[in-house]
């Protein structure tokens, strides 16, 4: 691997170099930071440079760009911008999603003199990577970057911070001997597979076929390691239904006879009562956190009677189709949310990625869309409103050939709402889907339950906004903007924003009353 020919070379051409060396095709960033970088970049490589209107939709991109590719997402900030960073990698750290975040960071010659714009950025990066380093001498940029990639993809996945010498990573600027080495195995998830003991799979597969009544429930781990066409395999060799969890949604198509659907909190209700019976739940890659056990409900602890269990299985997937139709397909105006889900089950093309915001977006999409192909990919906000709308950004500049389809709520919408600029400048032709109800409808069963039954109408100040027409917003922006207020309208306006390989916002007049199915227990 070592060449032994060092040359004195600057930090940002080693940088730059590396970065392609990874198969970087984009960064996004708030300026000033890793100046002399950029350059090197323009002259060096073919890295976009992506300029976004807040750290926070960077952050972003970048996580979609990962979770969509499974390569390291890079954003960047300069030291008053660094906490904006930290901020929005909460949701990556949350997923488990190799995010890189660089910023600039203080001289020793200066720091604690009240330098304009510095704190120490270092603790509070601490809750949100994996790995939280300084590179004080240009030096240390090769290991440092190489340590960040392996860092990032192993083991759990998860975001990394490194933080630059100055406060705009000046660092850069200056001179050592040095090599551009890149790992390329590091470059993307998964980077090897660990093999577990053969006697501890036989001794699983052994309790999987004494059960009556098992069931599967993958999740994020199963995805991230692309596992998801084996699991469905030995679900099928052995009779097993599969439940997922949201972040692992796109791990088995739900028009899969064996799939039940997202479990736990933002779920189906199918899928719920099926974990519910079963007497082995097999967890495969999933933390078993809060939302997939619903606070730790699902499944129940009781012990399951005997019965033809795919049979009872397919009976409580036919039911809940059943009662869920009239929903599904409901022609409401104002529009049911549910009637998007449907109509995105129906029309999303077959290699797209979904990506869906949180709060009632995570509910009305877990629960009420199907994936049709093990083509299509489906990522979701691991709890942070705003987020789908810039990752979905991401996830274009990292699979442009791919229909990217973002579902988000307009309280998600308005939080990045200025990035609609950004991908039009950069012609990043993501398609956004926002369910337009004029607020954030999630908080109205909690605020009837403060007031004590119905809330009062003074009460809706605390979350409703006024009508806003976004496909007007978005075409003053630049971008292919669609109104749609009937329900059969959704279709061909959802066709036109694919077509168009345009950056398309297809703004969706809904029921500001219809609140989302809340889980079983
Ligand atoms: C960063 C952050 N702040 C606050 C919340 C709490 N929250 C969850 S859903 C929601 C309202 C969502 O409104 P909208 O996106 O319009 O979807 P709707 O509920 O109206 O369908 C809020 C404020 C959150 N999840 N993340
Ligand atoms: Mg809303």
């Amino acid at each position: 691997m070592q060449s032994g020919h060092n040359q004195r070379r600057t930090g940002a051409e080693v940088l730059a170099d590396m970065l392609a060396g990874y198969g970087v095709t984009h960064v996004f960033m708030v300026p000033a930071v890793l100046r002399r970088t950029f350059a090197e970049m323009e002259r060096r490589t073919k890295i976009a440079r992506v300029h976004c209107h807040g750290e926070k939709s960077a952050v972003y991109m970048a996580d979609g760009y990962a979770r969509a590719s499974g390569k390291p997402g890079i954003c960047m900030a300069q030291v008053i911008g660094a906490l904006n960073l930290a901020a929005g990698l909460r949701d990556a750290y949350l997923a488990h999603s190799p995010v890189i975040a660089m910023t600039g960071g203080r001289d020793p010659k200066t720091k604690f003199r009240k330098v304009y714009q510095e704190i120490d950025d270092m603790p509070a990066f601490e809750p949100v990577t994996k790995m939280n380093v300084t590179i004080d001498d240009v030096a240390r940029i090769p290991d440092m970057v190489r340590q960040a990639f392996r860092t990032a993809t192993t083991g759990a996945p998860g975001p990394v911070h490194l933080q630059f010498r100055g406060n705009e990573g000046q660092v850069d600027l200056e001179e050592a001997e040095m090599e551009a080495l890149v790992e390329a195995q590091f470059a993307r998830v998964p980077p090897f597979r660990p093999e577990p003991e053969a006697a501890h799979v036989k001794a699983a597969l052994e309790l999987l076929q004494k059960a009556e009544r098992p069931i599967i429930v993958a999740g994020g781990g199963a995805r991230a390691s692309g596992a998801g066409r084996e699991l469905v395999a030995l679900a099928e060799a052995l009779q097993i239904p599969i439940a997922t969890s949201l972040n692992g949604k796109d791990i088995i198509p739900g028009i899969h006879p064996l799939s039940v659907g997202v479990v736990g909190s933002y779920s189906r209700e199918c899928a719920n009562r099926t974990v519910n019976r079963a007497d082995l739940v097999c967890f495969i890659g999933t933390e078993t956190g809060g939302m997939t056990t619903h606070f730790w409900a699902v499944p129940k602890s009781s012990a399951a009677k005997r019965a033809p269990w795919i049979k009872e299985l397919s009976d409580l997937r036919a039911d809940w189709y059943t009662r869920h139709k009239p929903m599904l397909e409901s022609d409401a105006v104002p529009i049911h949310p549910a009637r998007i889900c449907g109509e995105l089950t129906k029309h999303v093309p077959d290699d797209a990625i979904v990506v869906v915001d949180t709060g009632h977006a995570g509910m009305w999409m877990g629960g009420m869309y199907d994936l049709r192909t093990p083509a299509q990919s489906y990522m979701r906000s691991a709890g942070h409103l705003g987020w789908a709308f810039p990752a979905g950004i991401g996830a274009k500049a990292a699979c442009p050939d791919r229909p990217v389809v973002v579902f988000t709520g307009d309280a998600g919408f308005w939080y990045h709402i200025a990035e609609v600029e950004t991908a039009v400048r950069w012609n990043l032709a993501s398609v956004t889907v926002v369910n337009n109800n004029g607020g954030g409808n999630q908080s109205k069963r909690g605020f009837d339950r403060a007031y004590g039954g119905e809330q009062t109408t003074k009460a809706r100040e605390l979350w409703t906004y006024n009508p806003m027409n976004f496909a007007a917003l978005a075409e003053n922006m630049g971008a292919l903007g669609i109104r749609v207020e009937r329900a059969s309208d959704f279709a061909p306006a959802l066709a036109d924003a694919l077509a168009s390989k345009r950056t398309a916002v297809v703004d969706v007049a809904t029921d500001i009353e219809a609140l989302a199915p809340t889980a079983v227990a």
